[in-house]
């Protein structure tokens, strides 16, 4: 596949697309630019059927640095037109996290270094986390007098509890990968020597699954937040009608019942 971009280089493989964040020298920092092309791979990511599961990763030492404070430095300027913060958020990191929580696909993200400020809500939103001992994460908000954005406040809280997430967002500490996987942030922690071939592993085997029952698997997780016992129930009822209906449900049942291996198309 051709990379149109030019702040991210993505590789469709084994029906595995890797987003890498591509601005090294920044510390891949999200930059207008990156917020558009993130929003076009997203979106591709869902409409196109070969594209099973998605790896969201850095290029260089950093996962992301979070918004790019030198392409906002006007704002900062005497005289300078200040940031209108609302809109910003809304137009920009708002639609991507919603994106990549919607996204009927699972998303891992592979935290190959630093993840400080929406860098680290971007890992947080996607539905598992692998990342290197080198790997950490910063709650970078407060150190600029920010609230913690891009649902990090959702997103810590669901991954660590109220406690932990206080403590990360009060104190902008940077939080080791060791930690991390202590608190349950990250779900793997591999080696820098096998991460790339672990990163692949664990998502050609999600590629290979039953992607429409992961998609449905993935709405009613998050939906349960704030559902009742009863919604929670009668949502599952509601969607498993529809996973009844795959033909990869119909493809596991025989195979389980022919002994064999089933082979998943993801339809
Ligand atoms: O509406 C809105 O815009 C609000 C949205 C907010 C979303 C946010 O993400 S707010 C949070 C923004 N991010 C930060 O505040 C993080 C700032 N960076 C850091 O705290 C540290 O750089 C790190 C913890 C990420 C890494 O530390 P370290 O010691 O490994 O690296 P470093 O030496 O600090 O940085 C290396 C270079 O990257 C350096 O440039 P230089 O001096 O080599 O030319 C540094 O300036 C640059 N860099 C790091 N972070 C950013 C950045 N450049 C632009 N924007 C950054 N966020």
């Amino acid at each position: 596949m051709a990379d149109s971009y030019s702040t991210l280089a993505t590789t469709l493989e084994n029906g595995v697309f890797t987003i890498t964040l591509n601005r090294p020298d920044a510390l891949n920092a999200y930059s207008r630019e990156m917020g558009v092309e993130l929003g076009a791979a997203f979106r591709m990511a869902q409409r196109d059927d070969s594209i099973r599961c998605i790896v969201l990763t850095g290029a260089g030492r950093a996962f992301s640095a979070g918004q790019d404070l030198q392409e906002i430095k006007d704002c900062y300027s005497e005289g300078g037109q200040p940031l209108d913060f609302g809109a910003h958020l809304r137009n920009q990191y708002n639609t991507l996290i919603t994106r990549i929580r919607s996204l009927e696909k699972p998303v891992v993200a592979a935290v190959n270094g630093v993840a400080a400020g929406a860098g680290a809500s971007f890992a947080f939103a996607c539905d598992l986390r692998i990342c290197t001992p080198k790997a950490s994460f910063v709650m970078a908000f407060v150190n600029i007098g920010l609230i913690p954005d891009s649902a990090a406040t959702l997103t810590l809280v669901q991954h660590v509890g109220y406690a932990r997430a206080a403590e990360l967002c009060m104190l902008g500490e940077k939080l080791s990968a060791e930690d991390a996987l202590r608190f349950g942030l990250v779900n793997r922690v591999v080696e820098e020597d096998h991460f790339e071939a672990s990163v692949r592993t664990l998502a050609e085997k999600l590629a290979a699954l039953p992607t429409r029952a992961i998609g449905l698997t993935k709405r009613a997780l998050n939906r349960a937040w704030t559902a009742t016992l009863a919604d929670q129930l009668e949502y599952e009822a509601f969607l498993q009608a529809t996973a009844g209906g795959t033909q990869d449900h119909t493809e596991g049942v025989r195979a389980f019942l022919e002994k064999r291996q089933p082979t998943f198309s993801g339809q």
